[in-house]
């Protein structure tokens, strides 16, 4: 009988004999080697490697608890939803996300293509690197992935059986609390704030009844509108790069939300990467991240009409006017989100290492309260929020009244 017949967690000796008994890729006479190199908030990643002949692929395992702490108890379907995801997003936008060559219900993991000639994309942009073909790539995958499992575009039935098969509650649950909840109220033990930005944060978010009444509004919209199948948690965390490819990757937070939740997450972890650049002084990084937010945005919203006159299927959507105003609350979620995910990074329990990794005090207290300063605007303001360039004007806008304030 199968050592994998019943559950348990693997370690790199267990990976290897996993990968012998359940993949044909590897050779008999194969040299494997195996690491652990997941660096994200949840799973387990296995780098296996055959040393002789050069191939290589990943395992992904979940345990019944998060990586980053054990307070969050977790149902390893979290995999399922993952492996399925990924198989579907590789048929509506194709080489955009990794190839998932086997998903295991019993050991909760999955096997898929090792894209080690990639870089994490934080970790590049940390690096200050640049990718001319980005806005393009992630335009197309968030177009291609959020319409076309929309009711704009999907039988209205087959719809609502995806929105089923992609229930994900325990996930939604920490995103309604890391990102919906707990960074604007003072009365929780998990926000982590800089040390001399504590009082500023207090006055500025806490304090801000009006705030706190946006984003209740704003979460009771993410927990109801099952608009289309989103990543879930589209930071630049979640994409590999490389100079003229882009794959995106663990899409465990899937479930059918707002479309702007996702197109928020990409533009609020270019904000972050800016940030850093600016805390740096890197000018010419930060110019290319200023046109790559607006590039986003507007390519988004051309890809999107466009693709919205070819596929729309359902009558009423074909009304004169409503994909404009569609449209137009998906930018203003959009905006939500960026303001949100903005928040929470600095506020909440999981950070950025854009943002912590700027060694001087001053500094790093100077980016969160420019980033903190344009989230207000965006979540607060979010239906003024229509083109690229007004995302980054709030985030240059941001950046003067900070800087013409003396950091305390
Ligand atoms: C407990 S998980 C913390 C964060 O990591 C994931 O990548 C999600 O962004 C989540 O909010
Ligand atoms: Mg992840």
């Amino acid at each position: 009988m199968s050592r994998f017949s019943s559950y348990f967690l693997m370690n790199t000796d267990d990976v290897i004999d996993y990968v012998k008994e359940k993949l044909t890729i590897f050779r008999e006479d194969a040299e494997l080697t195996c690491k652990e190199i997941g660096d994200g908030n949840l799973n387990y990643v296995f780098r296996v490697v055959d040393e002789k002949h050069g191939n290589s692929v990943i395992i992904k395992q979940a345990g019944h608890t998060a990586r980053i702490s054990d307070e969050f108890k977790l149902s390893t379907d979290r995999i399922r939803i993952e492996s399925n995801v990924l198989l579907l997003q590789d048929k509506l936008s194709p080489g955009l996300v990794p190839t998932v060559l086997l998903f295991d219900d019993v050991m909760s993991c999955c096997a898929m293509e090792d894209l080690s000639d990639y870089t994490i994309m934080r970790t590049a942009l940390l690096n200050h690197e640049t990718f001319p073909a980005f806005a393009d790539h992630i335009t197309t995958f968030m177009v291609n992935n959020l319409l076309l499992t929309s009711d704009v575009v999907m039988e209205h039935k087959a719809k609502k059986e995806l929105v089923k098969q992609y229930i994900n509650t325990e996930l939604c649950e920490i995103t309604e609390d890391l990102v919906y909840t707990e960074p604007f109220y003072d009365n929780n033990n998990r926000n982590e704030l800089t040390p001399g930005n504590e009082e500023w944060i207090k006055s500025t978010i806490y304090d801000d009844e009006d705030l706190k009444l946006e984003t209740a509004k704003l979460k009771f919209s993410f927990m109801n509108n099952a608009q289309a199948l989103l990543h879930g948690d589209l930071h630049t965390g979640s994409i590999f790069i490389k100079n003229d490819r882009t794959k995106v990757i663990d899409p465990e937070f899937a479930f059918y939300g707002p479309m702007g939740y996702d197109v928020g997450n990409v533009i609020a972890n270019l904000f972050f990467a800016w940030a850093n650049g600016n805390a740096n002084e890197n000018k010419n990084f930060t110019e290319w991240i200023e046109k790559t937010i607006e590039e986003v945005v507007d390519q988004f919203k051309e890809k999107f009409s466009y693709k919205w006159d070819q596929e729309v299927t359902e009558l009423t959507a074909k009304q004169a006017g409503f994909k404009e105003w569609y449209l137009g609350e998906v930018l203003a979620d959009t905006a939500a989100v960026t303001g949100l995910e903005l928040t929470r990074r600095i506020i909440g329990l999981a950070k950025v290492k854009d943002i912590t990794s700027i060694s001087d005090p001053d500094k790093r207290i100077e980016a969160e309260r420019i980033c903190l300063t344009a989230a207000i605007r965006f979540m607060k303001q979010r239906s003024q929020f229509t083109e690229g360039k007004d995302f980054v004007a709030a985030f240059k806008e941001a950046e003067k009244m900070v800087k013409g304030l003396k950091v305390m």
